[in-house]
């Protein structure tokens, strides 16, 4: 646990938690990448600069949730604060308990305590906070620290004789560069960057220039920041690279917007802005197809984009439609090809069994797949959260009390589709052969790939497909 700055005088003091341990993730060793919660070092410099004494532990590299104990223990916090994704629930749960045996008022927030506020309150968390955490968290503490009930404070949640307290919504911050840059110093940023730098030579971190997302795909959960989308100037963007690299030696940076250049000017002036400070970093951002036109790719590859995630999520213009997603398949096809020009590194998510989509729209999907073969990749079946057009969809065919594991990879079925789950694990391993035959293609004799592929989609075709639907082995049941 790293320490903050001393106090001054009678500060709230309060302790946050990231209890995510990584051990703990099954999919950490394929895809996750460690990086400390933003949205705790977010809260952390904020409240910090308010006078809260603040100490953060953060159990990423941890074994269990000792250092947590003994935290509560030694630092006699106020409030703890712990930050919540559903992966962590069990976590949570824990830490609850040790709060309330320690005799210190918890909190919840985060995403998937502003999914379902009731079940965190269930398990034995004092209040909730419901989206944008800084001024909540800042007038809760004071409140509990001074002995006042914080029931009606705005952005909070608590249950009074049985029943929900919850205040008003709280307005969003409007002005973003008036944000802090985080407390990287409440946790072992060496640990993360020099794990980092073992496994490639780099020294990574995380940096988010945006909140929110303006766009509107029917799948999407936007518990946190709603609908809107705020932005922070370039400056203030390259102050937070300069001190990352200044204090840190950080050398790539992985944007986390929800979707990163919104605007076509802020990007260029982001880019000029880099370029005048000499940062010389490598950096990742997730963006939209129809934002990266090959012109503006070119750029930032001089500018050292090395990788982008991307939403394709189907090959079929009827599904994109179905989604909302707001995307043509031509921009897909053209970004992809841009991104194998410039030799930038593509990461495509793709999903499965969105309502409406049939063998013929999955089969489109390989098949762009196979025509790009992206360099990274996930293939998830749809999930239906809560507070989604998805899940207003699907409410009356969820499949029992079945909610997804990490460890499953998006590979479990909660709601009845058109097709068995079986069918989904398969058409996910086509992908996985799919990969795997894209990136042998450079060392194997010319056709080969090509006889395999034939061979698989045969098989697909004549055998699985008719197997997993319950259809007789008819032969042209597939596409
Ligand atoms: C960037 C990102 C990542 C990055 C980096 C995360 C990081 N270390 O910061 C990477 C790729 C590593 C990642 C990994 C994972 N992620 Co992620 N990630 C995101 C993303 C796109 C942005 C997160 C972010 O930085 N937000 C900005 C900060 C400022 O917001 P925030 O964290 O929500 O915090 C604010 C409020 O929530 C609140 N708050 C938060 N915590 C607390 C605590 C208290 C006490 C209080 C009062 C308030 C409060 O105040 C904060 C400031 O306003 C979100 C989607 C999204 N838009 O939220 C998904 C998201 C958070 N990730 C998600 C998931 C599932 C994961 C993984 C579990 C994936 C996996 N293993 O399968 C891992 C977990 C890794 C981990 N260390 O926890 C889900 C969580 C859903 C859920 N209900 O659990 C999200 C919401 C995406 C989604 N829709 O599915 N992720
Ligand atoms: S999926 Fe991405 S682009 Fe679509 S609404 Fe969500 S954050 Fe925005």
């Amino acid at each position: 646990m790293a320490k903050a700055p001393a106090a001054r005088g009678p500060a709230p003091r309060v302790l946050l938690i990231d209890p995510y341990l990584s051990r703990e993730d099954p999919m950490e060793r394929k895809f996750v990448e460690l990086y400390p919660s933003l949205g705790l070092l977010q809260l952390g410099a904020y409240v910090r600069d308010r006078g809260i004494d603040v100490e953060m532990v953060d159990l990423t590299f941890a074994r269990d949730t000792s250092p947590a104990r003994r935290a509560l223990r030694s630092f006699r916090p106020d409030v703890v604060g712990v930050h919540t994704k559903t992966l962590t629930f069990p976590r949570c749960v824990e830490l609850a308990r040790e709060a309330r045996e320690a005799g210190v008022f918890s909190v919840a927030g985060g995403p998937d305590a502003a999914t379902r506020w009731t079940t965190y309150l269930d398990v034995g968390f004092d209040a909730v906070v419901l989206g944008e955490g800084e001024g909540t968290l800042v007038e809760l503490a004071t409140k509990v620290a001074n002995g006042r009930d914080p029931a009606g404070t705005a952005g909070v949640v608590v249950r009074r004789q049985g029943l929900l307290v919850r205040g008003a919504h709280r307005p969003y911050l409007k002005e973003l560069d008036q944000l802090p840059l985080p407390a990287w110093d409440l946790v072992d940023m060496e640990r993360y960057l020099s794990e980092w730098h073992q496994r490639t030579g780099e020294r990574r971190a995380a940096v988010l220039t945006s909140r929110g997302c303006p766009f509107d795909c029917s799948w999407c959960s936007k518990p946190t920041f709603g609908r809107t989308f705020r932005q922070q100037s370039p400056e203030r963007v390259v102050r937070e690279l300069v001190a990352l690299r200044d204090r840190y030696h950080v050398d790539y940076v992985r944007f986390c917007d929800d979707v990163f250049g919104i605007s076509r000017t802020w990007i260029e002036q982001l880019l000029d802005r880099m370029a005048e400070a000499h940062l010389d970093l490598k950096f990742e951002c997730l963006a939209r197809v129809e934002l990266l036109k090959p012109d503006l790719l070119h750029r930032l590859r001089a500018a050292g984009l090395a990788r982008v995630y991307v939403g394709v999520e189907s090959g079929s213009q009827k599904m994109l439609d179905l989604m909302n997603r707001g995307t043509r398949l031509a921009a897909v096809e053209r970004t992809a090809a841009a991104l194998r020009a410039e030799g930038i590194r593509q990461f495509w998510f793709l999903m499965l069994g969105y309502p409406g989509e049939t063998l013929e729209d999955i089969e489109a999907t390989l098949q762009l797949f196979r025509k790009f073969s992206p360099e990274e990749y996930s293939v998830s079946i749809a999930v239906p959260i809560e507070g989604t057009r998805f899940h207003e969809q699907v409410k009356n065919r969820l499949l029992g009390q079945r909610t997804p594991r990490a460890s499953d990879g998006g590979g479990m079925l909660l709601f009845e589709a058109a097709y068995p789950e079986s069918l989904y694990r398969w058409q996910q391993a086509r992908f996985g052969l799919e990969a795997a035959l894209g990136k042998a293609r450079g060392n194997l004799a010319p056709g080969v790939v090509e006889r395999v592929e034939r061979v698989a989609d045969r098989f697909h075709r004549r055998v699985a497909t008719p197997l997993l639907i319950g259809k007789k082995r008819s032969g042209g049941a597939a596409p």
